[in-house]
């Protein structure tokens, strides 16, 4: 279904200065899709409640008894913090009975996760991080949700693994929300980039920032430089590059909080680059930390439509076909010409 992008922007940029829910903008993008049933629509508007119900728990982690971990260790071998499993169980309770979604699957959990079989199935997927970046919870830092969602390949029965192993650019929406100094859900259904927050007063999303485009003006790179003598060569070149030391680029500044959706978020508004490239610290994991499936396809996803790219350094993120749910590969997320040239360094020097 071809789209009008200019009617569609220019009824987006009608919305400046009104008071707009997300549930209305929703509903008018859903209008965009004249063969629409709403489906989408309500699976987008089941994140924006699981984020409501997250957001009142990650505000008072620090009080509630829901701090610390959960003593367990998730498939990534990481401790598991409550707040990861209470986040995990309100997304899959908000979504498992809808009789929208033919299979989902969580960065919690091993394999896929079946709908459970006294329930209706429907022909969406589901995939999602609970709680991306919560190591970072105890030190109150901003830490997010990502989800992703595809149309299901598979003809009936329950959805399978294949379903859930689908290339980025097949992503009928992705998003976000940021728990920080407020509550952002960010989303995208292909026709652009837009930003809600959240009133805790009232538990409403806001329409606050339609249409985000990457500023064409880089300020920051963010990457985890303490880990630099594991990098490539070109990595290593390309982060000389980045702190202008040729002197033929700008110096940009270096943000880095740990937190993928709370840089990433940064970046997107302010122009720059997150990258988890590909390094040696641990001979059995070379192809970066960052998983394919639920955080790099997504967030490329939602950096194309802001006007941005995304690669591993050889290949563009939402043309890889996944081979596995936990699949880690390198990324460099950004403006353009700094994810281009992240490229051309690696290509040189790698
Ligand atoms: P490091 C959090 O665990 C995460 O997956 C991302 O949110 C974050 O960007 C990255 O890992 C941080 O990893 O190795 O720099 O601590």
């Amino acid at each position: 279904m071809a789209i009008n992008v200019d009617s569609a922007v220019s009824e987006i940029g009608s919305y400046t200065g009104k008071i707009v829910t997300i549930e209305r903008f929703i509903l008018d993008q859903q209008r965009s899709y004249p063969d629409a049933t709403g489906t989408l629509t309500n699976i987008l508007y089941d994140i924006a409640l699981a984020a409501k119900i997250i957001a009142s728990k990650t505000t008072r982690a620090g009080l509630a008894d829901i701090l610390g971990s959960a003593g367990k260790e998730n498939v990534q071998g990481e401790v598991v913090q409550k707040l990861d499993e209470y986040a995990d169980q309100i997304i899959f309770k908000l979504n498992d009975h809808t009789g929208r979604l033919a299979v989902m699957a969580s960065e919690e959990h091993e394999g896929i996760i079946p709908i459970p079989a006294h329930f209706p199935l429907g022909s969406y997927v589901l995939l999602y991080d609970p709680l991306d970046g919560s190591s970072n919870i105890d030190v109150n830092v901003s830490i997010g949700t990502i989800f992703a969602i595809y149309k299901r390949k598979t003809e009936g029965g329950r959805g399978t693994l294949e379903d859930c192993l689908q290339k980025g650019r097949d992503l009928i929406a992705a998003g976000y929300v940021i728990y920080g100094s407020s509550t952002m859900l960010v989303y995208s259904t292909g026709q652009g980039v837009h930003g809600f927050t959240l009133d805790p007063t009232i538990g409403e999303f806001f329409l606050s920032h339609p249409n985000i485009r990457i500023p064409a003006t880089p300020k920051f790179y963010s990457v985890n430089q303490g880990y630099e003598q594991f990098w490539s060569e070109g990595v290593k070149r390309y982060t000389e590059w980045l702190q202008g030391k040729d002197k033929t680029a700008k110096p940009l500044s270096l943000r880095y909080i740990g937190s993928l959706v709370a840089d990433f978020h940064r970046n997107l508004l302010s122009g720059g680059v997150y990258y988890y490239p590909a390094d040696s610290k641990d001979p059995t994991q070379t192809t970066g930390k960052l998983r394919l499936v639920y955080e790099c396809a997504p967030m490329a996803f939602l950096a194309e439509q802001a006007g941005g790219a995304a690669t591993t350094g050889t290949e563009r993120i939402l043309d890889m076909q996944p081979t596995a749910l936990h699949q880690r590969v390198p990324i460099f997320v950004g403006n353009i010409p700094l994810v281009t040239k992240a490229k051309e360094f690696i290509r040189e020097f790698d």
